[in-house]
């Protein structure tokens, strides 16, 4: 087998598949060698392809090439599901590459980008493949459809090898100030969030051979990744001025939030669908999809989640009952909610979760009769630039937060950690306990992603938000005897709530985001603490992010897999909310918790965990054995009504703002700020 990753080759266009003449579509196999020796004439590089037996398509070609693709489509969920076991069930890597060439030119492209790119995660001989940044594979899900005319422009006129000025992204495009949900459209529609989604749902499918479905906690983190979505969305929210997301729960009334993407569809040629004002969701009849579902049914599915948790058990597909425990009723729900095949009953408590993302992706053409495709919803690589997506978790996560609401109350027992005491938390770096943030400039290169051949790099320039690195400094006075072993928790609230009054600790604990988790050792003594925003187990550096194809890039075994899987992750310019140009006031929360109640024995080196807090380790336990969320999980204990009160000594709330300035940086200036 070739020593470099065959499905990328590195860096350089000129690379070609020398494709065996029987492998080319129906339609080129006239043409036959005409065509292989076109495409092969500049190419540098010739990569073998033994011709195989390919296994039948069958229904897989039922999805036109043309057609966009959903997971959240029942019919789409089941082909890409046998797509990826074809993939995973070829005997080697050869035989992969072979399948993966016919295919290729055969099947419907997101399709067969989002199949192999499952396999290639989890197939054990993969794991050194370097699955390219989704966003230079389809760019046109992620960026204002403009930027590809303007590519194109480029592409025809500007020389081989000239330098180009990156073509730039206006930072307002989808709609103007006069729609109040605009002021949050710098995250809904962030580039690097978008890509964590997408990653997430790559890394835990909900439907696939049950091998690669079953990973540790998957239903608990389908909860605890959405909730912090959720808290983090109204935390920018209320850095604005406006209230948190309304739950979508009245769903036969119109949804009075638009959303017009701009994005076009290079696979479907055509525009992604828009949502105006004031529509409803309504039955689905769309016979080419496959969907025939009614509202009633959803709310019947609903009824019975509801009944399930008020019951504190649920009803298996074998009609025994099965308690919602403490610890693993949250996952049991998670899987049963979103849902995913380990849902303990599909047929019982159906598929809310996404069929709710279905119902909002046609509700402009509900029975087909216009012959349009779904809306963003209907994409987990694009779902998060709809204001509506943050009200359709809304309600999700409070069917959760209901679930929560009947566990027992954490003890003072099970929140403190005798002996030690937290003496001082601080942030550092600028002014102290206040973080900046600030506009901020990057390029990319997309030209892996366009469907025409441009000459060189195609750059585009698109501005995010930013902060200004920072450190954590934390006090911690360990009386006990010895060393001791300990996990430091991080998390970040709102101090006020929309009328500008303290929060009750029932509805603060809800918006605390986490900032960061890991462990520490801490020696008899005063100890002092120090770690980097940049550290955050959240999130994962730009470059991972975007994946530049550059000089750099880790290359052998361990790193390629690590950078696949790292993918996954909150992006790091994104860590720190916007605030405002007043100085938003915040609350830092620290908590030094037990080890020896949190640990999780087993190896995780070598192995990815950037961003284990929102996407676990590869292949391994998610890393903390407490619920995820702890301590804000539950309700408080009996007359703790406010965040201090809820403290115990090994726990510390400082007061913090967040200053916005409006100023736009570009990448290589951010030093000087
Ligand atoms: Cu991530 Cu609804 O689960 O989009």
């Amino acid at each position: 087998r070739p020593k470099e990753p065959v499905f990328m080759p590195k860096g350089d266009n000129n690379a070609v598949f020398d494709v065996p003449n029987n492998y080319l579509p129906e339609n080129y196999k006239p043409l036959g060698m005409q065509i292989t020796s076109r495409f092969g004439e500049s190419a540098t590089e010739k990569i073998p392809v033994t011709p195989i037996t390919i296994p039948p398509l069958g229904e897989i070609l039922d999805l036109a090439r043309d057609e966009n693709f959903s997971l959240f489509i029942p019919k789409h969920r089941k082909i890409a599901g046998r797509l990826i076991d074809i993939y995973l069930g070829m005997r080697t890597v050869d035989d992969l590459l072979s399948v993966a060439v016919y295919t290729r030119d055969r099947v419907n492209p997101y399709l067969f980008n989002y199949a192999l790119s499952v396999a290639l995660l989890h197939r054990p001989d993969t794991q050194d493949l370097d699955l390219p940044s989704f966003i230079r594979t389809f760019p046109d899900k992620y960026l204002d459809s403009k930027v590809f005319g303007k590519a194109r422009e480029n592409a025809n006129i500007v020389p081989e090898n000239a330098r180009q000025e990156p073509i730039e992204i206006p930072k307002d495009y989808t709609a103007s100030d006069l729609e109040e949900e605009h002021r949050l459209a710098y995250f809904r529609e962030d580039i690097g969030i978008n890509l964590h989604h997408w990653h997430w749902h790559l890394v835990y499918p909900f439907e696939a051979d049950i091998s690669v479905v079953r990973k540790d906690r998957r239903g608990e983190l389908f909860y605890y990744m959405h909730q912090q979505i959720i808290a983090r969305y109204n935390f920018e929210r209320l850095s604005h001025r406006l209230k948190r997301v309304e739950r979508f729960i009245e769903w036969r009334a119109p949804i009075k939030e638009a959303y017009f993407p701009k994005l076009d569809s290079l696979v479907a040629s055509r525009p992604w669908p828009a949502r105006v004002a004031n529509q409803k969701i309504s039955n689905l009849k769309r016979e080419l999809d496959q969907v025939k579902l009614d509202v009633d049914e959803l709310e019947r599915w609903r009824d019975r989640i509801f009944a399930a948790i008020s019951a504190g058990e649920v009803r298996g597909a074998d009609g025994k009952m099965v308690t919602l425990s403490e610890f693993e009723g949250i996952d049991v729900l998670g899987n049963m909610i979103e849902s995913s095949i380990l849902s303990p009953n599909r047929a019982f408590y159906g598929d809310m979760h996404n069929m709710g993302h279905v119902f909002i992706s046609y509700i402009h053409d509900p029975d087909h009769r216009h012959l349009e495709s779904f809306g963003v919803m209907g994409d987990s690589a694009t779902a998060m630039r709809d204001p509506v997506f943050y009200r359709w978790h809304a309600y999700i996560d409070s069917i959760f937060q209901q679930f929560k609401d009947t566990l027992p109350r954490y003890r003072e027992n099970q929140l403190n950690y005798p002996g030690m005491t937290v003496e001082d938390i601080s942030i550092e770096g600028g002014s102290k306990n206040q973080i900046q943030t600030f506009w901020q400039q990057s390029d990319v290169d997309l030209s892996r992603g366009m469907d025409f051949q441009p000459r060189g790099a195609v750059f585009i320039r698109f501005t995010h938000l930013q902060h200004r690195p920072f450190t954590y400094k934390i006090v911690v006075n360990n009386t006990g005897n010895g060393n001791k072993m300990g996990t430091c928790r991080i998390f970040l609230a709102p101090k006020f709530d929309e009328r500008g009054n303290p929060w009750l600790f029932r509805d603060q604990k809800n918006l605390f985001i986490e900032m960061d988790k890991f462990m520490v050792s801490l020696k008899q003594g005063r100890n002092t603490i120090t770690r980097s925003s940049s550290q955050s187990s959240v999130t994962i550096p730009f470059e991972r992010t975007f994946r530049d194809l550059d000089a750099n890039r880790p290359t052998g075994r361990d790193s390629l897999a690590q950078f696949n899987f790292c993918g996954c992750g909150w992006p790091a310019h994104m860590l720190v909310p916007m605030g405002n140009a007043e100085g938003m006031k915040c609350q830092l929360f620290v908590m030094i918790s037990d080890y020896q109640n949190d640990r999780v024995d087993q190896s995780v080196e070598g192995i990815c965990n950037d961003a284990y807090s929102f996407c676990g380790i590869k292949d391994r336990k998610y890393p903390d054995a407490r619920s995820m969320g702890y301590p804000f999980d539950r309700q408080p204990r009996d007359g703790v009504d406010t965040l201090q009160q809820f403290l115990t000594p090994n726990m510390r709330v400082q007061d913090c703002t967040i200053t916005f300035s409006n100023r736009v940086f570009r990448r290589d200036q951010q030093k000087t700020q």
